[in-house]
């Protein structure tokens, strides 16, 4: 049975969640492109057309698991700070540690309130130095402000670090300012591998391959965090800054299995952000939805394989959210 507006078309399985797809359809800041508010919806009406088998899980998915597509988050807010304590309450019931939460988004704006949803989760306990952030993407994120604005998507990495993340990992990096460059230099939290480094024709394999061993050698609570436009611009050009020069689609792939296979990390969350549909072809859509069910496979695959074990009993789908003003207490400051 094909369930429409289900990720994979995939029915339910009564109250029990063991993956949650989150969606968020956020648009503030978003500085080129437009259209991240419709990315999650055309995120999961292109997986149905994603294969339902993996060889790494050797069965059709969801193979035993609930894969629960929640409510989009409401949008609700009238300033942005608003908005950023309405993401992070959306998100943070599910960051209870019984279940895998997977948010499509929307700009990239969604990665603060979501790494302070995830200060609740068991493995964190309030203590955000113990997460590691590894981000996908073309741009550093990491600018103090854009036009004036410290929550704009350039400044999603450094908002999260002010947040207290212990360590950022950064792969696909080929578009930053000055400013950035500086502080991947000699902020000690951040490790960036350069696209120009990584997808060098005559160097490139060896750094890649430092890459996967940085990824393997990581250890306790990891997010991941992909921004779309990490991808090389030609097989996501309808991201609202495609960007020439990028990851390959098998080089995330590689990304995501190494990281769930790292022997002491627990990935305990995924992102995948910056979809925008694609209207010509569904490219852009189809590609966020074939890495978002790599994630669930991976995720599948290290439950089955006890590297990702529930801390939490189940709680089923009814949440209550949250009620934090974090953000708009921080007032911007
Ligand atoms: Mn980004």
């Amino acid at each position: 049975m094909f369930v429409d507006g289900n990720f994979l078309g995939l029915p339910e399985n009564g109250d029990v969640v063991d993956v949650v797809i989150l969606q968020i359809p956020y648009e503030l800041t978003t500085s080129y492109g437009q259209g991240t508010s419709q990315g999650p919806a055309s995120c999961i009406a292109a997986s149905g057309q994603v294969e339902l088998f993996d060889p790494l899980i050797g069965n059709d998915l969801p193979n035993g698991n609930a894969i629960h597509t929640n409510e989009p988050w409401n949008g609700e807010g009238n300033s942005l700070l608003q908005q950023l304590d309405g993401i992070s309450n959306y998100l943070q019931p599910w960051y209870a540690g019984d279940c895998f939460p997977i948010s499509l988004g929307g700009e990239h704006g969604i990665l603060p309130p979501l790494v302070n949803a995830a200060k609740n989760h068991p493995l964190i306990c309030n203590d955000l130095s113990k997460l590691t952030i590894v981000q996908i993407d073309a741009h550093a994120d990491l600018r103090s402000q854009l036009d004036g604005e410290k929550y704009s998507h350039a400044c999603a990495a450094s908002r999260s670090l002010d947040l207290g993340v212990g360590k950022l990992l950064q792969v696909g990096i080929r578009a930053f300012s000055q400013e950035e460059y500086q502080a991947i230099t000699s902020d000690e939290r951040i490790t960036t591998f350069f696209a120009s480094d990584t997808q060098n024709h005559s160097t490139g394999r060896e750094v890649w391959q430092q890459w996967l061993d940085t990824l393997s050698k990581l250890e306790g609570p990891v997010h991941l965090s992909i921004d779309i436009d990490g991808l090389d611009g030609s097989i996501v050009p309808a991201t609202g800054t495609p960007v020439p020069g990028g990851l390959s689609y098998w080089q995330v792939v590689e990304t995501i299995e190494a990281l769930f296979n790292a022997e002491n990390a627990t990935v305990i969350s995924a992102d995948v952000n910056e979809i925008v549909p694609q209207l010509e072809s569904p490219l852009t859509q189809f590609t966020a939805a074939m890495l978002t069910t790599k994630i669930v496979v991976n995720h599948i695959d290290a439950k089955n394989s006890g590297r990702w074990t529930s801390i939490t009993q189940q709680m089923g789908k009814n949440r209550i959210i949250g009620e934090s003003t974090f953000f708009q207490k921080e007032g911007g400051q």
